[in-house]
């Protein structure tokens, strides 16, 4: 038996000719693929609200050379160990480097780490990317 559920909505014409310009340039091949992932995202981000545990990921760019940057960087990943699953470093050029940091856990911890490393002298760029567990998603 199939789980599709079939639905029929009704929707405001103007905001249905955006919507299917948008999902035209985005390349989505049916209105209900569209719909779903809509549908998705608005779950995941409940999850950063409401939810227990979430996932995602610390984007940030840096210059090494920065006195006591990398010391606090570490302290504070130390602080918040139990959300970091893992750490990857590029060396993007001679100064600069990218770092990503993948976090799991309690949202409103995430967020704190998140605005503790942002605050960081020298940390020049610093991005939370909100993503999901994907445990309640199907
Ligand atoms: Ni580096």
């Amino acid at each position: 038996m199939s789980n599709l559920v079939r639905l029929s909505i009704s929707l405001d014409k103007d905001l249905v000719r955006q919507f299917d310009d948008r999902i035209a340039e985005d390349g989505y091949p049916t209105r209900s693929k569209a719909i779903g992932d809509l549908i998705r995202e608005s779950l995941a981000h409940r999850e950063w609200i409401e939810g227990e545990s979430t996932a995602g990921a610390i984007l940030m760019v840096y210059d090494h050379h920065r006195r006591n940057l990398l010391a606090q960087l570490t302290a504070t990943q130390h602080e918040h160990h139990n959300l970091v699953i893992a750490t990857q470093h590029f060396h993007l050029d001679h100064d600069n480097c990218l770092e990503i940091v993948v976090v799991k856990g309690d949202p409103n911890e995430i967020n704190t780490l998140h605005r503790k490393l942002k605050r960081i002298k020298g940390i020049k760029f610093c991005n939370l990317s909100a993503a999901t567990t994907g445990e309640k998603l199907t």
